[in-house]
């Protein structure tokens, strides 16, 4: 990923001040005092995702800490989307869980579900190509998450394989909300350049007004990379009995009106239909691969969020501005022990 643990460990050193505290109050406190951080995770959309442990019950958590000035100098105000997302995710199996957050002076702390099994992106880098079966798999339980999303008014605006994660019971889980879009319901449209180029839509690259068709669009350049082997030059799909090429060519259609998804059951198409839905809802359907088990508690040098807060103070960011962050904080953990 290009961060070491020094650098990220540095970095957050460096801007954490010593009278950090947090600037909403709740009971996620405690979780704040007992945290660990471990290793980078990845990056997301304005902010690093670290591993991190509550010592006290052992669970992991993925930790997206997100610097306040980066979000102010951007101007915009799309992390508050991303934690009413989260706090709509618990109705779907196949969106990461947002388990906590809350916030110091300069930094806001999103405690995410840490997913283990790595993301569709690497997998398809070690598999090169997938077969049929395997990708209408991952189809299928994607389809659930994005009309979920869908069905309340959320377009996630940068669906790609590393937005797609492998829970190590080989389900898939939809992450990276920070650049969704919420309130977006029946006929209303969304505006603003985000996502992904290869991903986005053709009417997001011309900047013109859109609907929930821009993530199905992203789902159909998933779907092809999904079957494609991305190293094999100028490859193309070539099984056409399975639907998987009409799909395809549905989804990427350019014009969003007519796109498969937001034009048709997306469900009753050719390519699906052996496919049980209700099944897959209920993660019933056995997934086609597990990912080892990964063994996070050999990582080196963990740190406390109590040490960071002992780094250097820096200018203030002041209270009109700290208020756009005002009920940020929120807690999900069900029990502690
Ligand atoms: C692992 N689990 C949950 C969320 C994540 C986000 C980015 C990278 C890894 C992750």
């Amino acid at each position: 990923m290009g961060f070491s643990i020094e650098r990220v460990y540095f970095w957050v050193l460096r801007q954490l001040s010593s009278d950090v505290q947090p600037t909403d109050s709740g009971s996620t406190d405690d979780i704040r005092r007992r945290l660990l951080f471990h290793n980078v995770l990845g990056r997301g959309s304005f902010g690093t995702v670290l591993l991190a442990e509550d010592p006290s019950t052992c669970k992991h958590f993925a930790a997206k800490i997100i610097s306040k000035r980066a979000l102010l100098a951007a101007g915009d105000e799309l992390v508050m989307v991303e934690r009413r997302v989260f706090q709509l995710a618990s109705g779907s199996p196949f969106l990461v869980q947002g388990q906590f957050a809350f916030q110091t002076k300069l930094f806001l702390i999103l405690g995410l579900e840490y997913v283990s099994g790595g993301d569709l992106y690497n997998y398809l880098l070690m598999k090169g190509q997938l077969d049929i079966p395997t990708a209408r798999f991952y189809a299928a339980e994607l389809v659930c998450g994005i009309q979920f999303l869908h069905t309340k008014g959320i377009i996630h605006r940068d669906l790609k394989p590393e937005n797609i994660l492998i829970a190590e019971t080989g389900h898939i889980k939809i992450t990276d909300f920070g650049l969704s879009i919420d309130n977006i319901h029946g006929e209303q449209t969304a505006t603003g350049y985000f996502g992904t180029v290869g991903y986005m839509a053709p009417e997001v690259r011309r900047r013109e007004e859109y609907n929930a068709g821009v993530d199905w669009f992203s789902f159909g350049v998933i779907l092809q990379e999904m079957v494609t082997d991305e190293c094999a030059y100028h490859q193309t799909i070539d099984d056409i009995s399975s639907g998987i090429k009409n799909i395809v060519k549905q989804l990427l259609q350019k014009d969003p009106a007519r796109r498969l998804g937001v034009n048709g059951d997306i469900r009753k198409h050719k390519f699906f239909r052996h496919i049980d839905w209700v099944q897959v809802e209920a993660l019933k359907v056995t997934p086609p691969y597990t990912p080892e088990p990964s063994n996070p508690n050999h990582r080196p040098r963990p740190f406390h969020v109590d040490k960071l807060e002992a780094a250097e103070v820096r200018a203030p960011i002041s209270a009109q501005d700290q208020a756009m962050f005002e009920g940020f904080s929120f807690d999900n953990l069900e029990t502690r022990g």
